[in-house]
């Protein structure tokens, strides 16, 4: 027997929500402890979480306590993941180590849809995803967001992907495994702090609607696997292009320089620019994140109504 339930705890608010079938957002955790510093990281999920409800839906923020999964998240919770510097990051492979040794971690992409799928829960809001690293040709550097998009069923409403990775062969990669990537109200992927990658989507939607019905029919038709709906920061918080690739160059720079590797290379690189970008890539960050939570609550309003039918 299946016995996954046991290792979950769900909060009183998405319990209540679940039991009335009300639709559901799940959030992220590895932005609060790795994506942030302290203490816009705490003021922005608990952000997220409001504009979540303010657009119709409840909040699911996920992470790994003590060696229990959680569904929904306590203010205290909130500020262990925001301060504590013991936060594992963890990803699918992670899972079960964290778990056994009764570890707290912060859910990647990859790991938030796996709990997020057995909640029951399958509309997702971040900032951006993990992909194909530049270089991957040598170090085979490709995230587990990745494959999870390929098997997982979880819509992810991001604002694309960072240009610290190759944006062409991440969608290249995305395609092989069959992850529909879509604009929304644009027909450029958009990479993160910028609207436009240079590359573009297959399909541009207008609608919270049209989004729900392609989840719909994915689903239905048993096309396992998650979606990708790009949804571009705000033309008012688009940061100078130039500063950021300027940063983004000199990032992995460092990263090569100080041999860093495997799943320390994304943290690394985030950090980095961080730093060199002072506060304008951070102020992005938060604005992008934000857009991203109130589409995804307007699209789990309509995928729920949707389904009920
Ligand atoms: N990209 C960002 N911000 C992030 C991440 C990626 O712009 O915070 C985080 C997400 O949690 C994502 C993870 O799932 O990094 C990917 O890590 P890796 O490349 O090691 O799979
Ligand atoms: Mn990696």
């Amino acid at each position: 027997m299946n016995r996954f339930i046991d290792y979950l705890d769900i909060s009183g608010e998405v319990l209540s929500a679940m039991r009335n079938y009300e639709p559901i957002v799940a959030l992220e955790s590895t932005i609060i402890s790795h994506g942030m510093p302290y203490p816009n990281n705490i003021t922005t999920a608990l952000e997220l979480e409001n504009i979540i409800r303010d657009n119709g839906a409840t909040p699911a923020t996920i992470a790994i306590i003590s060696g229990r999964i959680k569904i929904g998240l306590s203010r205290e919770e909130l500020e262990l993941l925001a301060k504590s510097k013991d936060v594992i990051k963890v990803s699918r492979r992670d899972i079960p180590s964290i778990i056994a040794f009764g570890k707290t971690g912060a859910t990647t992409v990859a790991s938030t849809m796996i709990f997020a799928q057995l909640a029951g829960i399958n509309v997702f809001a971040t900032g951006g995803i993990g992909g194909v690293h530049k270089g991957a040709e040598v170090t085979f550097d490709i995230s587990a967001d990745l494959t999870e998009l390929a098997q997982t069923n979880v819509a992810v409403i991001c604002a694309g992907v960072k240009s610290i990775l190759d944006i062409g062969k991440t969608l290249e990669k995305l395609e092989t495994l069959g992850v529909p990537v879509i604009g929304y109200k644009t027909n450029d992927f958009p990479s993160f702090y910028t609207r436009k990658s240079g590359f573009h989507v297959d399909y541009k939607f207008e609608t919270a609607v049209e989004c729900a019905n392609i989840m719909k029919a994915k689903w239905d038709l048993n096309l396992d696997g998650g979606l990708v709906i790009a949804n571009p920061i705000p033309h008012e918080y688009e940061a100078q292009q130039e500063l950021i690739s300027k940063a983004i160059d000199m990032a992995i720079y460092e990263a090569n320089k100080n041999n860093i590797s495997g799943k320390e290379v994304t943290p690394f690189l985030l950090a980095k620019i961080k730093e060199l970008t002072v506060g304008e890539s951070l102020e992005a960050n938060i604005a992008l994140i934000k857009n991203n939570a109130a589409l995804a609550a307007q699209i789990a309003v309509e995928y729920n109504r949707l389904i009920e039918k």
